[in-house]
């Protein structure tokens, strides 16, 4: 397979304005009838039709009702003797496939029984030969043909407008869809489902029908789902005057689902992870993914299917934008500021932990890449997370209110069409002339062009005499594969100045004629820019990139003072927060390279490493009474172990892990009393809801009920142990729940083997929480290597299946991905356990196999011997020479 570059762009040789489809499905033989008419593009030299296809039987073409010659080159279909010139032609291809033996789960499958598709990037051609490409848009009718008792809801794009029995107890569907789309937006469902049904009118007085497809038990999960739709329809009018264009709005819900859903036209399929959830069966935070999710495929409905991506390269354009405006949508669901900022720091902590180390990586690439091998590598955090950051900060260059003109202006240019990168910003830059952003532009777009994740060192100068406050900001980027040099970024730097004490400082610029509040944003464009701030009488504290206004790495070079008055007194929360864990941060990073500090045999580290400020610091946050609880949870909670090790050049796993855990042990038992207070006054948050209230009240209880425990375990107390059993067995939702088994698991307590076993025979009929049960053994923290033996043991639970992704993750995922101190072993098991794991499920679901294979992207910088073992872990898979394009693309970058 070649590598694909998205210079060689081509527009398509043809056109397919209307494709009419008829499926007989059967799992083990499907029929499909591929009518289609296209037509010559006039704009490009003429040349044969070349239709891609994969796994597909080829049984008749035919050209205007006639047989014709045809070839195969590769898996493409070549038809060579069109008729010339621009008049239509009618096509017919009939082919058949083998959905029960789609264990790639792209193209149409079976799961559970029931029929799914999933095309997007490239699984159209799997169904039939087509012009799989997202620039090629057409209008569809579908016919559904299937056995009625086994098959009795059948789903496709757009509205019913037939459906009636045949021959031998099948039946048959018709489904128009009104709009043009590309064939990544088809979609067909077939199967035993029952729907939850609501009745809408929009604030434009349109009435619509929303409905929720699941399995006939599962009905009862469905509400939250439905809510969050209603709530985005809402939204999405309300905040940008965007309609829902449909009379009829499905999502249907699949277990075997290789990402988290799909926003097929009409017709979004989900992962029931992201669909599914009552009180006893689902944590807070699943209730918010829901929400999330629900969202984000709503709102492709217009960024992303009413403007599509006129190449893969341009993935970005839809799921960058799409992914800002989930997280709005998040935000402004959840009220006020403080909730807001907990959902902004939450959004972050994934960006920092998981896209800057793609970006530091082998696979590093930039917003819109520049080549793939196979495009579903490339449905990365860097396109979706750093992508909406690229739109954040055009967001905030041009402020709300001009941001949403530039929407207004997108979508006036640009409905129907099938655009670029380039074109949504220019349209975001065209409607706010005079902004930042229309003045620089072109810089601007380097956010979109080049990878690597930018350094901005600050350094304040205070001159007494002069009463001014002088900061200079220096920007520089590291290589990224194919990338050495990069001319400078414009980095939006929204910052603030507080006095020692904590207050605010007026921030005038010199030559400015007006004091302009005490939060601004200034623009950092050059490779070294200086602001000069006047009528400052003491040496002040910046408080920068304030809301992280920039995906950057800041360098900053406080003391630990500075950042203590800003963890007590930055009106900016994310500040606030951001100043506890960079005194977190180089506690950690000082001990790590403190040789006096040693871990015994067991791996623990006995020395107290957090200075008394620090605690105490932490101590005034958990019992202050006006912040919230989930705020509180998040600056209680220690960066994280890949955080931190993204901070070193060489990475001792185990190291880190051991100083983490000593640090989290130090604050169980230095806080014991303050734990004990907050667990008794946020334990009890009355009936279930997943409000942010109540979600932070039982984020703080479960953080305090998990140190309470650590600190017994250590202690040998059996008093905090034997409570959380109790909470585990009386708890009435599961978060709760779920927070008292894990504080048993984690703090290694002789209890977690009775709770988890109860566990298990609670809910061993909840697909959805055995998942988790999974995910809590493979991802707990290690003790003398106990999690490999316990990770092989649970694959040969017989709840495990390989070929169910969501089972596959919540194992092999949470161990690989999610608990480096148990992965990252000196023996190099964890490591062997890996590739075989790659290898076997490269066999089954490429995909998958080639997101697992990501797990060592990080190599090089571990110190021997985990180094040179994971190379060879690398290179044994790499050796493979029955690869899929996605694995061999990742090891092969990997590797070089
Ligand atoms: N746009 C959707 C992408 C997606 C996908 C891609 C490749 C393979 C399977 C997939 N399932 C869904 C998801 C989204 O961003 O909304
Ligand atoms: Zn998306």
């Amino acid at each position: 397979a070649a590598v694909i570059h998205r210079t060689d762009y081509q527009p398509p040789a043809f056109w397919i304005d209307h494709v009419e489809l008829t499926f007989d499905l059967d799992p083990a033989k499907t029929r499909v009838l591929n009518k289609m008419r296209v037509r010559r593009n006039a704009a490009v030299p003429a040349q044969p039709l070349r239709l891609h296809g994969e796994d597909l039987n080829l049984a008749r073409v035919m050209v205007n009702g006639a047989g014709t010659s045809f070839k195969m080159e590769g898996a493409q279909l070549v038809l060579e003797n069109l008729p010339e010139g621009d008049a239509p032609v009618d096509l017919e291809i009939f082919t058949t496939c083998a959905p029960a033996k789609n264990t790639q789960l792209m193209g149409l499958y079976v799961s559970q029984g029931t029929f799914f598709t999933q095309c997007e990037a490239e699984g159209f051609r799997r169904i039939t030969y087509f012009l799989d490409r997202p620039d090629v848009m057409a209008s569809y009718t579908v016919t559904l043909r299937a056995d009625k008792a086994q098959y009795p809801v059948l789903l496709s794009n757009g509205n019913l407008v037939e459906q009636g029995e045949l021959d031998d107890g099948r039946h048959f569907a018709k489904w128009v869809d009104p709009h043009k789309k590309p064939c990544y937006l088809f979609a067909l469902v077939a199967g035993k489902l029952v729907a939850r049904e609501q009745k809408i009118r929009t604030r434009a007085g349109t009435d619509h029908l929303l409905q929720v497809y699941v399995r006939p038990g599962d009905l009862g999960k469905t509400e939250h789902a439905m809510n969050s739709l209603m709530a985005s329809i809402a939204w999405d009018e309300a905040r940008f005057g965007l309609p829902l264009d449909l009379e009829r709005f499905m999502i249907v819900a699949t277990s075997d689902f290789n990402m988290g859903a799909m926003e097929n036209k009409g017709l979004n399929i989900f992962n029931t992870k992201y669909v599914l959830a009552s009180e006893a069966t689902a944590t807070d935070a699943d209730f918010a993914n829901i929400e999330s999710v629900v969202g984000h495929e709503y709102f492709h409905n217009w960024t992303g299917n009413r403007v599509t991506c006129r190449d893969w390269f341009q993935l970005s354009l839809k799921e960058g934008l799409t992914v800002f405006r989930d997280q709005e949508f998040s935000q402004d669901l959840a009220g006020d500021a403080s909730a807001r900022a907990v959902k902004r720091i939450e959004d972050v902590r994934v960006l920092r932990t998981v896209q800057f180390p793609e970006d530091a990586g082998p696979m590093a690439h930039p917003v819109r890449p520049d080549s793939y091998l196979e495009i579903n590598n490339f449905y990365t955090v860097t396109i979706y997370e750093k992508g909406a950051e690229v739109v954040r900060m055009m967001h905030n260059l041009v402020g709300r209110d001009g941001f949403a003109q530039g929407m207004k202006l997108y979508f006036e240019r640009h409905d129907g069409q099938a655009v670029t990168c380039d074109d949504f910003a220019q349209a975001i830059a065209d409607a706010n002339p005079g902004s930042e952003l229309a003045q620089r532009l072109d810089a601007f777009k380097h956010w979109y062009s080049q990878a690597g994740t930018p350094r901005v060192q600050a350094h304040g100068h205070f001159d007494a005499a002069a009463r001014t406050y002088t900061l200079t900001l220096r920007q520089s980027c590291p290589a990224t594969p194919g990338q050495q040099d990069k001319p400078a970024f414009v980095i939006p730097v929204e910052l603030g100045l507080l006095s020692a004490e904590g207050a605010a400082l007026p921030l005038q610029l010199q030559g400015e004629p007006a004091a302009a509040g005490s939060s601004r944003t200034v623009v950092l464009s050059e490779p070294e820019q200086q602001w000069v701030f006047t009528g400052i009488d003491a040496v002040p504290v910046p408080s920068l990139l304030r809301g992280f206004s920039a995906p950057v790495v800041l360098e900053c070079a406080y003391s630990d003072q500075d950042l203590l008055t800003l963890l007590a007194h930055d009106p900016d929360p994310f500040n606030r927060w951001e100043a506890g864990q960079r005194l977190a941060l180089r506690t950690a990073l000082a001990a790590l390279d403190n040789p006096e500090v040693v871990a015994d045999a067991a791996g623990h580290i006995a020395a107290p490493l957090l200075p008394d400020a620090f605690v105490q610091a932490m101590r005034s946050v958990l019992r202050h009474p006006q912040l919230d609880a989930a705020f509180k949870e998040l600056v209680l909670t220690l960066p994280s172990e890949t955080y931190i090790a993204e901070q070193r050049d060489v990475v001792d796993p185990q190291r880190i892990h051991a100083v983490r855990e000593a640090m989290r042990a130090q604050l169980a038992q230095a806080l014991h009393d303050d734990w004990q207070w907050a667990w008794e006054a946020h334990e009890n948050t009355g009936g279930y809801s997943p409000d942010p209230i109540s979600t932070g009240r039982r984020a703080l209880a479960g953080l305090a009920l998990a140190m309470l425990c650590l600190s017994a375990v250590r202690t040998g107390n059996p008093v905090w142990p034997g409570k959380a059993y109790q909470r585990f067995k009386s708890a009435s939702n599961m978060t709760d729940r779920f927070n008292a088994l894990t504080a048993l698991v984690y703090s290694g307590h002789e209890l977690a083997q009775p709770a988890l076993a109860r566990f298990h025979a609670l809910f061993k009929d909840e697909p959805l929480v055995i998942d988790k049960w999974f995910a809590l053994q493979a991802g707990a923290p290690d003790r003398a290597g106990h999690v490999l033996p316990v990770v092989r043991q649970l694959m040969q639970h017989p709840d495990f299946s390989l070929k169910n992704p969501n089972r596959a993750r919540s194992v092999i995922f949470s161990y690989c991905n999610g608990n480096p101190g148990a992965f990252h072993r000196a023996d190099a098991g964890g490591y062997v356990f890996w590739s075989d794991r790659v290898i076997e499920l490269d066999a089954i679901n490429p995909q998958v196999a080639a997101r697992l294979a990501r797990a060592l992207d990080r190599w090089r910088k571990l110190a021997e011997p985990w180094r040179t073992a994971a190379r060879e872990a690398i290179a044994r898979v790499a050796a493979r020479p029955d690869l899929s394009n996605d694995v061999r693309e990742v090891v092969t970058r990997a590797l070089n």
